[in-house]
């Protein structure tokens, strides 16, 4: 962590690369930055090769960081079974475009993806930059700093909830989005800040900054369902927003949190 230089958290992107693209003109990156992805690079947009790649890219620029996306996850878990061979590949769900994915990636923009976080605290901003959300049951594991392709498959038990949690029942568990009734919270909703703020993303607030909850800050804003790509830039103590409206509307969706 550079103390003198920005921190740099960007939305989800989804394939979104035009988009993408402008936001780091406008963001003018240099050396003295680190850079976030909070994951989610990939589908529904219209080029995510790209997407990878010039995140890949920009690590040659300035420190750069990839938290992993439910998106990213699922890739990687697919292709693990196409490597071993086992042939599960076939019976996973909203693979369609993986192929066409993993054509365009090069062996660096595969091991970048590998190297992607869990979650990351930043214990000088007081922040932890991850996907999805948290839970706040004791059996949850601490949301520190969880590298993909560094802990064993032991270690990463129930991590791979925090690139999906969404809402949580009254009695502190985690709720999948077919399954939600109106008893259920949203986990931003309840999150008491223990773990510092928290910058995540995952669910589409279609708006033009980032969704703002007590203790955290939702930097998915919905540029893939024509909305906006939204970068948080913290310098000095000060949070300060960057944002690119989306070109057109490259996928529709059944969850998106409207107006709000
Ligand atoms: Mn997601």
């Amino acid at each position: 962590m550079n103390k003198t230089g920005r921190v740099i958290i960007i939305g989800d992107i989804h394939g979104c690369i035009r988009e993408l693209d402008e936001l780091l003109g406008l963001l003018k990156i240099v050396s003295s930055d680190s850079l976030y992805f909070i994951g989610d690079l990939i589908d529904r947009g219209p080029d995510p090769a790209a997407v990878v790649r010039r995140c890949r890219q920009i690590a040659n620029e300035c420190a750069t960081y990839l938290i992993l996306g439910n998106h990213e996850e699922k890739f990687l878990h697919w292709l693990q079974h196409c490597r071993n061979n086992t042939g599960m590949e076939s019976q996973m769900k909203g693979t369609e475009e993986f192929p066409a994915l993993l054509k365009g990636l090069s062996n660096s923009d595969i091991e970048f993806l590998h190297g992607a976080y869990y979650s990351l605290a930043l214990k000088e901003e007081n922040i932890t930059l991850l996907h999805g959300g948290i839970f706040l049951s004791p059996k949850f594991p601490f949301p520190e700093t969880y590298r993909y392709d560094l802990h064993s498959p032991k270690e990463l038990k129930g991590l791979n909830l925090i690139t999906k949690i969404r809402y949580i029942s009254p009695d502190g568990k985690f709720v999948s989005l077919n399954e939600k009734t109106p008893r259920d919270h949203y986990w931003a909703d309840l999150y008491d800040g223990s773990f510092g703020h928290i910058f995540f993303g995952h669910q589409a607030f279609i708006r033009d900054t980032p969704k703002e909850f007590p203790h955290a800050t939702c930097l998915d804003t919905g540029c893939v369902y024509g909305g906006w790509l939204n970068a948080a830039v913290l310098k000095d103590g000060l949070k300060t927003y960057f944002s690119i409206q989306s070109k057109e509307r490259y996928s529709q969706n059944i969850n998106i949190q409207g107006n709000i």
